[in-house]
Order: C-alpha cells, then structure tokens, then sequence
C-alpha cells in the first residue's frame, strides 16, 4: 500500500562514527554535524523551496555524563543507595539543557532571519521548535539539500520520505545541538522478532497438566507451555501486591490480539484468567482492534506474547502498550515519548501544525502524539529489534540515555537480542569492514536496542532434546526454520558503545579465553563493546492459539515476555515487602552474589557470522544463563 509522506530518514547505512567528520569546515564555515552514508535507495526528486518543513533542535541535555554514575548508585547491589530510584521530575530536572544554550540557538536563528515570535522552546526545555519553516529556509540554515526518496517496505509496499545526506552548523552552535530533525533520522521498519509460522499442531500431542510446579514436564524439548517454563525457572510464587505492581508490554500497529484465542488458551493453561483481558494503554491512537475491523491486522504475535505473560504473572494484570501510529514509520521513540515527556519532540502534542503526518488525515487515523500521559510501568517487555547499524550515533544515543533514565526511575526495560545469532535482528547478514551488511561479510552485526547498556537484553535458548523441563536442561536456541535456514538466539558486541562496568569481568573473562583457544574469532567482534546478551530463556515453540488454529511459534519475542514476567514477580515480592521495585537488573545479575541463581548454559550455538559453542560462564549466546526465580526472590529480598 502506498502511504503518504513520511518526515523522517531512511533505512540508514550507518554513519561512521560522528567525530571524525565534526571539525570539517564546509564552504559555508560551518562544520558538518550529522551525516549518513548515501542510502540504496535514490532520490526521486527535489523538494520545492515552498514546501513546510517542520523543523526542530533538540538541544544537548546537561550532566548526560553522569547518567551511568547515577545509575550506578540505584542499581549496584553493593551501592548503600541502591533502590532509590528517582522521580520523573527530578530526571527532567537533572538533564535540562542550559538557558544558555537555548539563546545561543535562538540569537543564531534570528541573525539568519528567522522572527523571534517563530521559535519556541518545548515545556521540557529540550527543544526548540521553529513554526513555519520551509524547505528552502531550512536548506539555507543548515547548509543541506532535501530529497524525497522511495522505498519499499517488507510487505512490499511503497512509501516515500524526505531526508537530507548531511547538514552543517557554526560551530558554536554545534556544540550545543544534539541533533536537528527532519534531516538524517532513520526509517526503519521495526523487524518485529517472532517466526510466526503456520505450522498446525493439530497433528501432535502434547498432554495437557496440571500446573504442579514440582512435577517435571516432559515434551517440553518439542513444544513448550506455561507448564514448562515455570517448570524450567523454578516459578512456583503466587503474587500478592498485585494492586501496587504494574507490568506493561509494548506492541505496534498492526499486531493485536483476539480475546477468543486468550480464552481458548487460557482455558488450557490457565482457567482463572479466562474472560480476563489486558488493560489497553494506548499510545498514538492505539487501539486492541479486537473485532478485526482493518484487514491489515495480525493477531499472532501480540496474542501469543499475551498469552504467555498473563499466564506467567496471573492475577497480575497486565498492560497492553499498543502504538497505533500507521503512518510514520514506527520507533521504540512513541513509547518513550508516553512515558516520559520530557523525552517528547513536542509538548503535548499540539505542535505539530507544520507536520504533514499529524494530524492523519486518514479516518480513525491518529490526531494526537500521545507524550508523558502514561506512567510507565515497572517492567517493559519490548519483543523487537532493529539493527545498531543503521542508525546514526546522535540518534542511538539519545535513546539510550532515555533507557539510562528510566533505569534511574526503577523501569526494569526488557529487549529483545535478535532471532539471528550474531548478525543481527533477523534476516540479518554480517557486516564488512566499511560497517554495510552484505551477504559475502563476516563480521558481528549487533541488534538494537541490545547493544544499548542501559537495557535487559534476552537470548534464546531451548530445551535439550529429550530431556524434561528442569533447571539446567537447556543449550543455546538453534533451530533449522526451513531446511538450511537456521534461526537461534541473538548475541554479540555494540559496536557504537563501550563495555559498562558491571559486565567487564564477565565479558573479559570470556574474551581472555578466546584469545587463548580461538584467537581468530576476536578479529569478527569489538571486544572494546557492550556484551549482550545479558541473560536468556527458552525461546523456541511456544505452543498458543493464533486466531483459532492452535500452533508452534518461535522466536525471542517469546523469551523476552518470559524474562518481564519473572522480574514483575520479584518485583510483587519486593513490594509486598515494602520494598521498591528492582529497576535496572544488569549490574544485580552480573554481581557475584547472584550467580547461584542462575543455571549457566554450557553448551549448543547460535548462528550468524561465524557460530561458536558456548561453555562456562557469561558467553555472547546465552549471557549470564536462564533465572531461577526462587532463588532471584530469596536474593533480591535480601537486597534493601
Ligand atoms: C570499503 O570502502 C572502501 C573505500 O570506499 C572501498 O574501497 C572498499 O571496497 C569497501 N569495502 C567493501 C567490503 O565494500
Ligand atoms: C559474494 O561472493 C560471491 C562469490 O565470490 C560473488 O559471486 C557475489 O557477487 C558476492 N556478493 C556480494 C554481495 O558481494
Ligand atoms: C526453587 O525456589 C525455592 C525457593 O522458593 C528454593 O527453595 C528451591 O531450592 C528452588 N529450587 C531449585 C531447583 O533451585
Ligand atoms: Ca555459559
């Protein structure tokens, strides 16, 4: 289907990093502040001068170096200030960007001609916005040349959007800008990270148990249940702070679900929860279009990944984060934008008049960006992943600060590692040495937003054959999806941020002993970058009902909820103890004093750029190992 203008940038081949290229002088005396490598796809015209350009800098927040310090402080076990997250008011506080650098942006604009009364700062104090910009005003300021481009979407589909190649600033004002959009921004299409095929079940058996958390389920090798991951992650707590616990999962157009498949699922797996549905929070006009009304809906994903959390985490309610946005190209940035405002491109929403996306002119479709409203909940499972690659730096990092900052507020947030070993989110091929992704690469092309270290990060894993589902019965997640064609459980290393603290030794023990058993191995990897993934759970064959027809999916995006679950019931044991909520978890499940609680996979491997098998200790398949959540409760309540 052809959809409108889409205002953003296109499928990024990375930028080599920003740095080098900040101290060019360009003609004009200004110096090159972002800038991507020309897309595969080409431009197919020029933007007239008249055309609206909805223009906005967003300025460098302040003391964004001390994020991973004060991170440190609430999350670090051995911390005396560990637990003490902070309230969304005093992050936005933090990390205002300086009047300073506002009036600085603001005397610039007006000497080049831009009327004061046209610029605005957003209520968060991070933006400035310019009313009325036109293409030929904003090509002239920033020393750029707009194009439309065409592309086409994984459905086939065709869509164009506008974008610049690179754009140039003074160099004071370089300093204090973090980035300008619409110019070099990405647009990607998520690659939502579940091989959701159609395999019927009908034909095979699996018997159906009563959930008795002490017996062993066997099968589980074949097709896994709720049975056989509580089974599997020793999950036999009930909650009991369910009023107070909040635990949200994060879906996009045009995933939804069909409460008759929950139903028919939940009456196997779990009969309380029938009837019972997810609290819909809707974010850019979301909406549970339960009655299937748009024929672009799919009700696979979202529904199995329903049906598993509601099951794991009963009677926990769970919300239904669910971006409705089908216009622009969807990003993890419309759920950052809901809860935390200050994250926002705008305030509220009413900004943007110059923007042709919004609002969609199309019936139903969406009014209003949906920014700050929702309170984010305690734990985020997020079952996608993009590639690292493709985006440039500015932007990458700004989302990740986002993560840091929600850590910093007690949000534990889950991803997804990937469905394609090391290279990548899925359908992934290595990278070459100039950092493009060709059939013929070889080396380790990272997912996002795995590689940020300031997220959970899940890897796959599967149940050994034969074996029953028990702690310890697992080996990495590599499963031959057609013959040939083999998808298992996302890993590897960033190659655009450093290793944090709380993974060094784990990491470089791993990396020492490649040096000495497999020194060439070291050459496909930054083994400088942020590990992932930090811990994993089955993720291959979740049995669940998929508009009526009962099936076999695989996928991380499977693994992810699982991992959300589990941290929302440590989260309900800390509660009902009076306690807060854990936050972000990696520097807790690296340390020392919790490694019992995890079983350490040792064996099987991932594919991708070079597979590899996995032994003792942290590895980039499998991370720390799979949790076992009695042990994590008896730990973390010991924690303040
Ligand atoms: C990398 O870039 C250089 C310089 O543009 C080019 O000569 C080389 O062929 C590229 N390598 C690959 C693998 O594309
Ligand atoms: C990969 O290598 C094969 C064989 O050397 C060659 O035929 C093919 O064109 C290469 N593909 C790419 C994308 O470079
Ligand atoms: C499961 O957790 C309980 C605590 O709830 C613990 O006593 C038990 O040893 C754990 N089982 C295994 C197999 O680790
Ligand atoms: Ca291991």
């Amino acid at each position: 289907m052809f959809r409108a203008l889409i205002l953003l940038g296109a499928l990024l081949i990375p930028l080599s990093n920003a740095n080098p290229l900040l101290n060019h002088p360009t003609r004009s005396g200004h110096i090159i502040h972002e800038k991507r490598t020309p897309d595969p796809s080409h431009p197919i015209r020029r933007l007239p001068a008249s055309s609206p350009l909805p223009l906005r800098i967003a300025l460098k927040q302040a003391s964004l170096d001390l994020l991973p310090s004060l991170l440190l402080a609430v999350s670090d076990p051995a911390s005396p200030s560990y637990g003490q997250h902070w309230t969304p008011d005093q992050v936005v506080r933090k990390f205002a960007p300086p009047d300073e650098a506002a009036h600085r942006v603001r005397r610039w604009l007006e000497a080049k001609g831009v009327q004061p009364e046209r610029v605005r700062r957003s209520k968060n104090k991070a933006w400035l916005e310019v009313r009325g910009a036109t293409v030929g005003e904003v090509e002239e300021l920033l020393d750029a040349r707009y194009h439309v481009y065409r592309r086409e979407g994984e459905g086939g589909e065709e869509y164009e959007h506008v974008a610049c190649d690179s754009y140039s600033l003074p160099r004071s004002i370089s300093e204090v800008v973090d980035f300008i959009t619409p110019t070099v921004q990405p647009n990607i299409k998520l690659g939502d990270i579940g091989t959701h095929r159609e395999r019927s079940l009908a034909a095979r058996r699996y018997s159906k148990r009563a959930p008795e958390a002490t017996d062993a389920p066997t099968g589980c090798d074949k097709v896994v249940t709720p049975d056989c991951i509580k089974a599997l992650y020793n999950m036999t707590y009930v909650p009991k702070a369910t009023d107070r616990n909040t635990f949200g999962i994060v879906s996009y157009y045009a995933n939804t679900y069909l409460q008759s498949d929950l139903d028919a699922f939940f009456r196997n797996f779990s009969p309380m929860l029938v009837g019972k549905s997810p609290h819909l929070i809707s974010i850019d006009g979301g909406k549970s279009t339960q009655a299937r009304q748009d024929q672009n809906t799919d009700v696979g994903e979202t529904g199995y990944i329903l049906q598993y959390a509601m099951s794991l985490v009963q009677p926990q309610p769970v919300q239904l984060l669910q971006v409705g946005n089908q216009q622009t190209v969807r990003s993890f940035n419309e759920w950052l934008d809901a809860v935390d405002g200050s994250y926002c491109t705008s305030d509220g929403g009413d900004d943007f008049t110059y923007d042709p996306v919004l609002p969609d002119p199309l019936p139903g479709g969406l009014k209003e960006h949906t920014c700050g409203s929702v309170k984010a909940p305690y734990v985020i499972s997020n079952s996608q992943a993009l590639f690292e690659h493709a985006f440039p730096q500015f932007y990458l990092q700004r989302q990740c600060n986002e993560f840091a900052k929600l850590g910093l507020m007690g949000v534990t947030v889950v991803y997804s590692a990937g469905n394609a070993g090391t290279s990548g989110a899925t359908n992934g091929y290595c990278l070459d040495e100039n950092g493009s992704m060709n059939a013929n690469a070889t080396l380790f092309n990272p997912s996002w937003p795995a590689s940020c270290p300031w997220v959970t990060a899940v890897g796959g894993t599967q149940v050994k054959a034969g074996s029953v589902a028990a702690p310890g019965a697992e080996e990495v997640w590599n499963e031959e999806v057609i013959p040939g064609f083999f998808e298992s459980g996302g890993g590897g290393f960033s190659n655009r941020f450093p290793i944090p603290w709380y993974q060094k030794q784990a990491v470089n023990a791993y990396v020492d002993r490649l040096r000495k058993d497999d020194p060439g191995h070291l050459r496909l990897f930054n083994t400088k970058g942020r590990a992932y993934p930090d811990l994993s759970v089955v993720a291959n064959q979740f049995l669940n009902v998929d508009d009526g027809s009962v099936i076999a999916s695989s996928g991380t995006s499977g693994a992810v909820p699982t991992v959300a679950s589990i941290i929302t019931l440590v989260n309900d044991a800390r509660l009902a103890a009076g306690k807060t909520p854990v936050g972000f978890i990696n520097p807790v499940i690296y340390s020392p004093g919790f490694a019992s609680a995890f079983n350490d996979v040792t064996s099987g491997t991932n594919q991708g750029c070079r597979g590899r098998e996995y032994d003792k200790g942290w590895d980039p398949a499998s991370g720390v190992g799979t949790p076992n959540l009695g042990l994590l409760i008896k730990k973390w309540l010991a924690l303040p």
